[in-house]
């Protein structure tokens, strides 16, 4: 028995959505085990750097005076301005609002401090699986820096898994700074010059399996520059082709390249100074037909990227496009990608990850997503009972575990 009407076809899709368990593929979350590493409260909502970036579009005030202030001031200050004297029309804005309304706050109240006092009756280790359990995730992927100093302790001496929090190798530092990782690598006994040379890329894959095999990461990450580009002669093209790709092929692990950020083109806001450019697909194209083996999960920032994304991985099976990124996740731009998702890829690919920084992002993050996922899907399945096609529940809850976390752990088994 199919769901035969639009109304059943809506009941049936709203409840998927709504019963689905997430994986969060990508976050900058941490487990209880590394402390204040993981920011929550609505403080941190406040100073998320989206909100600091919008601050500073109505204020005059200067940017170091800003960065001087204890985090309750700033807090206070973008509250007064992004959401007193203005509407809070925007989607950093609007997720604080949702994240307090399904906390079960009073939003119509605008009351600042009440929302601290909930904050402050909280206790963080509950409070991560309340906050998991009104957004329906499972579990969810961390951001895990080795060359992190207050991270990095952590893994050495304390580290306690926590089967919600999964890890994931950024290789950041490797790829895009090895003139300051190289000194710290040597620190740390392994024989590697300046130089990329054969003993030196051979050490930076023993790094990673060492470091691999000590976190059980899921995948290797890496943010890129719009000006990403293999081959060529640049120390992160070599480092990756020559280390990074060898380490992984030999683990069966996923490199997660997330491409087009221009790093700190307004420096003065540091986190929040991050900029977009249009990356190159080919570089995308190169890795996957030269690296049949390897497996790339990819997720670009500048909207002028997605469709040629989308073909791409028509073309490769070692490919997966993944997440609306940062300045692609608005209602607006995650609608439009989406759609072009399903259409040139089916259901083979993963809609969407938080990037949450502050635990209770995910809240609305997921939300607002899976609203705009639900809303597509319906198009999708409502065209196909049109042209007579029969469409099952249980396809329809198949379906939707995919995109919501199956089809990524379906990927990390993959072997090719
Ligand atoms: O590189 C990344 O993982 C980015 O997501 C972050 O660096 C960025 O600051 C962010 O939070 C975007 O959502
Ligand atoms: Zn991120």
């Amino acid at each position: 028995m199919g769901l035969r009407a639009k109304e059943e076809l809506r009941g049936a899709l709203d409840r998927a959505v709504r019963d689905v368990q997430v994986t969060d593929i990508h976050t900058h979350l941490y487990a209880p085990c590394f402390g204040d590493m993981l920011l929550w409260g609505v403080d941190e909502l406040l100073t998320y750097h989206y909100l600091i970036a919008e601050f500073f579009r109505f204020s005059e005030m200067p940017y170091a005076e800003f960065r001087a202030l204890p985090k309750r001031a700033q807090s206070d200050l973008i509250w007064k301005t992004l959401f007193l004297e203005h509407s809070p029309l925007s989607e950093a804005c609007r997720g604080v609002l949702t994240a307090l309304k399904l906390l079960g706050l009073d939003v119509e109240s605008r009351d600042l401090e009440s929302y601290r006092r909930f904050f402050a009756r909280q206790s963080r280790d509950e409070y991560i699986g309340l906050v998991f359990k009104k957004t329906g995730i499972r579990d969810c992927v961390m951001t895990n820096d080795p060359f992190d100093d207050v991270e990095r302790p952590v893994w050495l001496d304390g580290y306690k898994a926590d089967a919600r929090f999964k890890a994931a190798l950024r290789v950041d530092p490797i790829l895009l700074g090895w003139e300051k990782a190289q000194p710290r690598l040597r620190e740390w006994g392994y024989r590697v010059d300046r130089e990329l040379n054969a003993e030196t890329v051979g050490e930076v894959r023993r790094f990673l399996g060492e470091w691999e095999k000590r976190t059980e990461g899921l995948y290797v990450g890496v943010s890129l520059p719009p000006t990403f580009a293999v081959p060529d002669d640049s120390v992160t093209s070599r480092m990756l082709e020559q280390a990074v790709l060898p380490a992984c092929e030999e683990y069966n692990l996923p490199v997660a390249l997330m491409i087009g950020v221009k790093r700190r083109v307004n420096p003065e806001l540091t986190l929040a100074g991050d900029a977009v450019g249009r990356a190159r697909i080919e570089a995308v194209e190169y890795l996957c037909a030269r690296y049949p083996k390897n497996k790339f999960m990819v997720t670009m920032l500048s909207r002028e990227n997605q469709h040629e994304l989308c073909v791409a991985a028509r073309k490769f099976r070692n490919l997966l496009p993944f997440g609306c990124w940062w300045f692609v996740n608005n209602p607006s731009i995650i609608d439009e990608i989406t759609r072009e998702r399903f259409e040139l890829l089916g259901p083979s690919f993963v809609p969407q990850h938080s990037d949450a920084r502050v635990l209770d992002q995910v809240l609305y993050k997921w939300d607002h997503s899976k609203r705009l996922i639900g809303d597509a899907l319906f198009d999708k399945y409502s065209d196909l009972l049109a042209s007579g096609w029969r469409v099952e529940e249980a396809e329809l809850r198949r379906d939707v575990e995919g995109l919501f976390g199956g089809n990524f752990w379906s990927f990390l088994k993959k072997k090719l």
